[in-house]
């Protein structure tokens, strides 16, 4: 019996590889988080940059709390089944009307991951609108490869700039207000545009995994253990933070976002963009 999502939602996502919108929490709840994040952006004097933005749990607590939320966590389960790891969690932010979009891509291949079950969900902070540049996905595309060109475009956010061709494709905007998410397979293409509206556009992205997933691309890698039990031990469980910059949690995120960048750059050209 699925703890969270219908019969037809959860059918949506083996067949089309995504659905969207799930309430996590009320727009008010969320903006509450966003105060937050913007504190500490006032309190360093800039929005948060390069690795701040990756394996972000194991810097801010409230971070670690959202991505271990109930309705989050069970939605996970109804997925991908009752022992779950989280790999990543990551910022994405486009400022106000700025040029910044993310080419169509899918992530499965720059991840080093070695199957298909990661669920990606993606949290709107800010509203996530046709205007603001929230993602789209194509539909099935988690059912086959596609190829990848690396442009190293500057707007691009990836850190290779990849590109998928998507020609005539049907393609479905996801559009988010805060506290809502959208969930995508690790295969599907998906991308968005650049932000023209007067507010920032804030997502956050967290990747769940079955324990029995392995990383091809390093011999240590880390992720946090949300639910279940962990019998496989292939990742290093990140430690709970106690409160935000715990520094023994700052400590082991320096570890693992120092690892996540050789993951995403492994064969890349280096470039100083945020490793996503
Ligand atoms: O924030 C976006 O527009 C894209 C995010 C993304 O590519 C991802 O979450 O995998």
């Amino acid at each position: 019996m699925p703890k969270v999502l219908s019969e037809s939602e959860i059918k949506q996502y083996i067949e089309e590889g995504y659905f969207y919108p799930v309430e996590i929490m009320p727009i008010d709840d969320m903006s509450v988080l966003r105060r937050q994040l913007e504190v500490f952006e006032g309190k360093q004097g800039h929005p948060i940059e390069g690795q701040q933005r990756a394996k972000v749990h194991l810097l801010f607590k409230w971070i670690d709390d959202l991505m271990r939320h109930p309705i989050l966590v069970d939605a996970v389960e109804d997925l991908i089944g009752p022992d779950i790891l989280c790999w990543n969690t990551a910022f994405w932010i486009k400022e106000a009307q700025t040029p910044s979009y993310v080419g169509w891509h899918q992530d499965l291949q720059y991840w080093g991951l070695d199957n298909d079950e990661l669920v990606s969900v993606w949290i709107a902070l800010s509203p996530a609108t046709a205007e603001s540049g929230c993602m789209s996905v194509m539909p099935r595309s988690h059912k086959k490869l596609f190829a990848h060109t690396e442009t190293y475009h500057e707007d691009n956010m990836l850190t290779r700039g990849q590109e998928i061709e998507i020609n005539n494709a049907t393609t479905i905007a996801m559009p988010l207000q805060p506290g809502q998410a959208s969930f995508h397979n690790v295969k599907s293409a998906h991308g968005s545009g650049p932000n023209n509206s007067k507010d920032r556009r804030i997502g956050l992205s967290m990747h769940y995994m079955p324990t029995h997933t392995r990383q091809l691309f390093s011999k240590w890698d880390s992720a946090a253990l949300v639910r279940g039990e962990d019998t496989h031990n292939h990742f290093v469980h990140t430690p709970i933070p106690v409160r935000d910059f715990d520094p023994e949690a700052v400590a082991f995120h320096q570890r693992a976002s120092d690892t996540l960048r050789e993951i995403v750059y492994k064969d890349a050209q280096q470039t100083n963009k945020p490793t996503l």
